[in-house]
């Protein structure tokens, strides 16, 4: 196959892309992976029912009991099991990856976020690059809804157009990380704009690491598993601590390694530093449970 051809999206889902800083392909993955990625979250859903507090592998929301579960992320499933790591690293989502950041592409990070029904918590607006900021702003994510998302199971909304504009501090006034954009920095963004990413199953969403992004509580009877895996181009290097080191992070996945790093020129504020105080997840932060500092 040649480096540079195209897979799977067109010139128009490119420019799209590229406009508006997202793309929603609806149900394009196979019911065949859909069950193997359900299998193996059942797996982990298991494990997590016999747990009292969150680990480094599965955060729980506050309430969860072994009884009354409520998972909120898996962190880095590509290393709890392995059909996770094959899916990330060898689908169509590799494909999809490659053709935005390509032909090189490096795998960052994999979460999946259960917003368990009746109450999985809010996601507020935030970008994504504050989180792990890279010598260039080629970071994508890649999304896969296990189910299907309407209205109701808190779709993943995405302000279009947003990644063209600043990239937002996600500390408070106290300096202290929040993991959110502050109201006051909201007033510059138009929230009124934003389109819910919502889709029958093995729906694809992609969004950029600079686009506004986030997701209102679940308040359905309904879980709304997404599967998030995140990638870049492989000339784009973190310079700050992976938050959730595991032996996958910095895989090439498709294409070659880079022999320099491209600078872009942007500047990110710096996250805290994970790596000496642990790293829970978006939801933690959000919720004012960890306390992070500079
Ligand atoms: O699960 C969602 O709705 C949003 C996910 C997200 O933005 C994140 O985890 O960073």
């Amino acid at each position: 196959m040649s480096a540079n051809r195209l897979c799977c999206l067109t010139k128009s889902d490119r420019a799209f892309y590229e406009e508006n800083g997202y793309l929603l392909i609806e149900g394009a993955i196979s019911a065949v992976w859909l069950n193997r990625l359900r299998d193996a979250t059942d797996r982990l859903v298991d494990r997590a029912r016999a747990m009292t507090v969150p680990d480094s592998d599965i955060d729980l929301e506050p309430s969860h009991t072994p009884n009354a579960p409520r998972i909120r992320r898996l962190t880095q499933p590509v290393a709890l099991d392995p059909v996770f790591w094959e899916f990330a690293s060898e689908s169509i989502i590799v494909d999809v990856a490659a053709d935005l950041v390509g032909p090189n592409v490096k795998f960052h990070h994999s979460k999946l976020n259960f917003k368990w029904a009746s109450g999985g918590e809010e996601v507020k607006w935030h970008q994504d690059i504050p989180f792990y900021p890279h010598t260039n702003c080629s970071p994508l994510t890649v999304g896969v809804y296990l189910g299907n998302v309407g209205p109701e199971q808190a779709p993943m909304a995405i302000v279009p157009g947003s990644h063209h504009g600043p990239i937002f501090s996600h500390y408070n006034d106290k300096d202290e990380w929040a993991g959110f954009i502050s109201s006051k920095d909201l007033g510059q963004i138009d929230l009124d704009s934003a389109v819910p990413l919502m889709g029958p199953e093995g729906s694809v969403t992609v969004h950029s690491c600079r686009v506004v992004h986030g997701s209102v509580p679940n308040h359905s009877k309904t879980s709304r598993p997404l599967l998030l895996n995140a990638y870049s181009s492989s000339d784009a290097f973190p310079y700050t601590a992976h938050s959730t080191p595991r032996p996958q992070v910095g895989t090439i996945v498709r294409g070659e390694q880079a022999r320099f790093a491209r600078f872009d020129g942007e500047k990110c504020p710096i996250p805290p530093d994970w790596s000496k105080t642990g790293y829970r997840s978006i939801f933690a932060a959000q919720q004012d449970e960890d306390h992070a500092k500079r």
